[in-house]
């Protein structure tokens, strides 16, 4: 009888804090030692020359998933978890999306019957909220929140997806008062309505248009305004998808008066920009996404972001659409800006690309890498410490990166639908040679050694971090007594 089940012997182990050399000792999916001189395993993995981290957490990503303008993603939860598998992540979090009219248990219980027969590694989801009538903000998200499904992400824009200010507010208060995080997507829906028209009314419908018609401001004025609504109602909100340097700005500040706003980036606004949408035909249409990749400074003010704790977590925000009439190009090789559906693949590159850049070329610590693609996302989303560290008691999920594995990238060796990346052609020094999910290998080999359907579904519990500050007219203490929240 073996000591364990797993052994990794001889690994550079590194977490959100430490970097430290030791071998782990897996037992029944779980770390079950840390140490020298273990024992016997039944199987035993040689580390040497390589960095064993917690398996990456892509907290944004939508798969499996319709879109509001009824337009499939190219991924269903079996690409989508072997893309991410192949890429080191380990757990993700797409979306139980809800379109206007839904209930809200419906669309989970739909994506929980999808998920379940397909995902190969460990899941958990978030809601998207486009209807928060009183029936979903008074039973069904309290219910649901209570339930294990303690995140959510709202909109600002879309015109089938966006709620206004009030209706955020509610949202926000369900959030705070059952323990739940809010995520939205922070861009002026009226500023890119405005531009939008003018830009078609004018004869400019090519993809590179949509770069114009998502300015800077509509993201900057929609953060700070998202920003100064959850402060008044004190409740935990998370910008996603961060590209414009002066909603970083806003995030920076409102972290620095102790408010509890997090920030969230993503590859396609480190290594996309604007010009990438200025291609010939319609191939700008590969880069459409929202908000959109901006220049060479943004990147860089991105890059700082990264480093100064603006930003907490890197999410892929993978939402992939094939270059043909099932997703870009639903309206036709003529399509506007306007009809092209957003979103750029990267769940598979989304490691790669941050540990070449950032690790690799001096940007980021290994302890930060590991800090912005599991570690905090876990502890965000209530996943920690049982994702994104390597703690006795943890789920054996680990990653062991080949810092000298240098490849270049094209859409063949990847294991996504999307059928096209927006990184071919990029060359990677850096990449996961095992991926082992609760103490199963699932990647080895560059080959995928599990079954469908082999990951588990993450159960989530509220957490309610509300501490009072109050704005002095939401305060019954400084309003005339008035009880509002
Ligand atoms: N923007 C989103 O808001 N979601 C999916 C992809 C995108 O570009
Ligand atoms: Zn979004
Ligand atoms: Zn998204």
């Amino acid at each position: 009888m073996s000591d364990f089940d797993l052994i990794v012997r001889g690994g550079t182990l590194a977490t959100a804090s430490e970097t430290f050399a030791a071998d782990i000792g897996v037992r029944n999916g779980c770390i079950a030692a840390l140490g020298t001189n273990l024992g016997t395993a039944v199987r035993v993995i040689d580390a040497e020359g390589l960095f064993v981290l917690p398996g990456g957490v892509d907290a944004h990503c939508h798969v499996e998933q319709e879109s509001s303008t009824r337009i499939w993603t190219a991924d269903d939860f079996y690409s989508g978890s072997v893309s991410a598998a192949f890429g080191g992540t380990t757990t993700f979090l797409p979306f139980a999306a809800q379109h206007r009219g839904q209930s809200l248990r419906d669309v989970v219980k739909d994506a929980q019957e999808r998920c379940g027969p397909k995902a190969v590694i460990d899941y958990a989801f978030h809601l998207i909220i486009s209807d928060p009538t009183a029936q979903i903000l008074g039973q069904e998200l309290p219910a649901l929140i209570q339930d294990g499904y303690t995140s959510f992400k709202v909109y600002m824009t879309y015109d089938q997806l966006k709620i206004d200010d009030r209706q955020i507010l509610d949202v926000l208060c369900v959030a705070r008062d059952y323990g739940a995080t809010t995520m939205i997507h922070a861009e002026n829906n009226d500023v890119i309505g405005w531009i939008s028209e003018r830009l078609l009314d004018r004869g400019y419908g090519a993809p590179k248009y949509h770069a114009v018609s998502h300015p800077r401001i509509a993201e900057s004025e929609a953060t700070s305004r998202a920003i100064q609504l959850a402060r008044l109602v004190d409740s935990k909100l998370l910008i996603v998808h961060v590209s414009a340097p002066e909603a970083a700005e806003a995030i920076l500040a409102a972290r620095n008066m102790g408010l509890k706003i997090y920030g969230e980036t993503c590859p396609q606004y480190l290594f996309l920009t604007a010009e990438d949408l200025d291609r010939d035909g319609m191939e700008g249409a590969k880069f459409c996404c929202s908000p959109p990749p901006r220049d060479a400074a943004g990147q860089e003010a991105i890059w700082r972001g990264l480093k100064n704790d603006t930003f907490q977590v890197f999410s892929s925000d993978h939402a992939p659409y094939r270059m043909d009439e099932t997703g870009k190009l639903k309206h036709g090789a003529g399509a506007t800006f306007k009809q092209i559906a957003n979103g750029v693949p990267g769940l598979e590159l989304r490691l790669a690309l941050l540990f070449s850049e950032g690790v690799g070329k001096g940007r980021l610590t290994l302890n930060e890498f590991v800090a912005l693609t599991a570690a905090n996302p876990a502890k965000i989303y209530g996943l920690h410490p049982r994702k994104g560290s390597l703690a006795v008691g943890a789920d054996a999920d680990l990653a062991l990166w080949d810092p000298k594995w240098q490849r270049t990238v094209t859409y063949d060796m990847l294991h996504d639908n999307a059928g096209y990346t927006p990184y071919e052609g990029m060359t990677i020094t850096g990449w996961p040679r095992f991926v082992i999910s609760r103490g199963r290998v699932v990647v080895e080999d560059e080959a995928l050694q599990v079954e469908r359907g082999s990951g588990s579904y993450l159960q989530r519990k509220p957490e309610i971090v509300a501490d009072g500050l109050r704005e002095p007219e939401l305060d019954p203490a400084r309003n005339f007594g008035a009880g509002l929240l």
